[in-house]
């Protein structure tokens, strides 16, 4: 049986957002079943976790045969095991793995740097000054994204584990002045989100946090 973490609380804002629903999402495409484990914030940083997860971070993955952390990771040796997620011919797993990339290394680096300014520094002075630039940067990035879309459905010629990557990471992206700038984007995100594997991810993981509020 398949199996990740993710934390039994999270604050707010992370609620819907944190790094285990790419595992949780991709599952669902794949149709595969899963536990889940559930970590306390104490469990997260002990000795046992640390040997699944070097960061103490979630998600962590184990499938019975191999046990692996990383959620770009997780989510590619997910696509491995499911056509939903990649298609088998060489070309197109080489494009689905680029995009995978491209989300987490090209554009997430972006988007997380712009959203650390206004979640956790805002009012800070070098935060004032540095936020028009990390604006800029992720403008500049969304610019070239779009424009690769153009009026596609998806990043190649079907949804892949790149679009569910892409989609995490545009799902990052809360800054209105920014969104507004790029409606095809925010038609691409809405488009896979509606995706009924994601809105039964999504569902499941807030589970977890209504629960928690009970
Ligand atoms: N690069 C990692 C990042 C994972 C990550 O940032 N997880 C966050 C939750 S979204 C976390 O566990 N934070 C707790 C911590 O860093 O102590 C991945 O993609 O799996």
């Amino acid at each position: 049986m398949r199996k990740f973490s993710s934390f039994e609380w999270v604050p707010d804002f992370a609620r819907g957002h944190v790094k285990e629903m790419r595992v949780r999402w991709a599952l669902e495409e794949a149709g595969l079943p899963y536990r889940e484990m559930r970590l306390t914030q104490e469990e997260k940083a002990g000795a046992p976790y640390l040997q699944l997860q070097p960061f103490g971070q979630v998600p962590c993955f184990e499938d019975g045969e191999v046990s692996m952390f990383e959620s770009g990771a997780i989510v590619l040796r997910i696509a491995e095991q499911s056509e939903a997620l990649m298609p088998r011919d060489a070309q197109g797993r080489a494009r689905t793995m680029s995009w995978v990339f491209a989300a987490l290394n090209s554009v997430e680096p972006e988007v997380a740097h712009l959203a650390a300014i206004d979640l956790f520094h805002e009012g800070e002075e070098w935060a004032r000054l540095r936020r028009p630039g990390a604006v800029e940067n992720v403008l500049h990035r969304l610019r070239q994204l779009a424009g690769w879309l153009g009026d596609r459905d998806y990043l190649e010629d079907r949804f892949t584990a790149g679009d569910l990557m892409m989609t995490t990471v545009l799902r990052e992206v809360r800054q209105e002045e920014v969104l507004v700038q790029f409606p095809t984007l925010r038609a691409y995100r809405e488009r896979c989100e509606a995706r009924p594997a994601f809105r039964q991810a999504l569902a499941d993981h807030l589970a977890i946090y209504a629960q928690a509020a009970e």
